[in-house]
């Protein structure tokens, strides 16, 4: 199998997470894409995922699976023992259901506003992002304020439960966990508050799966490197 990503983005981050918490790094190669130069909106990306996004799943019989979620879900049934996409008809659902929610609510809104309301990775990828358009910046403010209303959401759902999904760990944690991450790097911060948040995100810090991953830098390094 090889993953086509980079290091230190959210979304690559859920897939380097679901490899950690499966153990199945070491049956995986990793092949860089260069995000920052727009290499990704290249024909040669596009015919492996029409999206022109990252992270892309490779099989070794040639066929590429993208979405972050349909990837976790592919790797979690690899040993027929799902642990991070639920396993009863009821957790498979409320999983399915709660990590929507955290890409609807916090990850793809911190995106959009980092993309349209900040310089985002430079101009090699902007001129992908419609700069002619005069409402961008307008439009990414109003979903940094959706995903921090999101955050709020979920502070609510983690005062009564101990994960996103309820009691255990699972692909929604996962979702949500670089939906923060991300939300760090664009200048977001979660509200006053938050409390029930952010302890959850300091317990999943701590899982080996995020922990020992803490030399692949996530996103504000890169940006530093940029001079953003
Ligand atoms: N829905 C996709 C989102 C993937 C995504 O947005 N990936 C980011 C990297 S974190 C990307 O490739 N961004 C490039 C761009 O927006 O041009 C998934 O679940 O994998």
């Amino acid at each position: 199998m090889k993953i086509h990503d980079r290091p230190g983005f959210p979304n690559p981050a859920r897939i380097r997470i679901a490899l950690a918490e499966k153990g199945l790094d070491a049956r995986v190669e990793f092949v860089p894409v260069d995000l920052i130069g727009a290499e990704h909106k290249q024909p040669a990306f596009l015919a492996k995922n029409p999206s022109g996004v990252l992270p892309v799943l490779e099989l070794d019989d040639g066929s590429f699976i993208s979405e972050s979620t349909a990837i976790t879900e592919y790797l979690d049934n690899l040993d027929g023992q799902p642990t991070l996409t639920g396993r009863t008809p009821r957790e498979k659902a409320m999983v399915h259901m709660m990590q929507r929610r955290a890409e609807a609510y916090v990850l793809d809104p911190v995106g959009l506003y980092f993309h349209h309301a900040t310089p985002g990775l430079g101009s090699a990828l902007q001129a992908f992002k419609s700069p002619d358009w005069d409402g961008r910046a307008e439009m990414g403010r109003r979903e940094g304020a959706k995903a921090v209303a999101g955050m709020t959401y979920f502070n609510g759902v983690l005062k009564d439960a101990p994960f996103v999904a309820g009691d255990s760990f699972s692909m929604a944690d996962i979702t949500l966990f670089a939906g923060l991450m991300f939300a760090d790097a664009a200048g977001l911060a979660a509200p006053a508050g938050s409390s029930a948040l952010l302890q959850w995100r300091e317990r999943v810090a701590q899982r080996p799966s995020v922990k020992n991953r803490s030399g692949q830098a996530f996103l504000p390094v890169d940006l530093k490197r940029m001079g953003f």
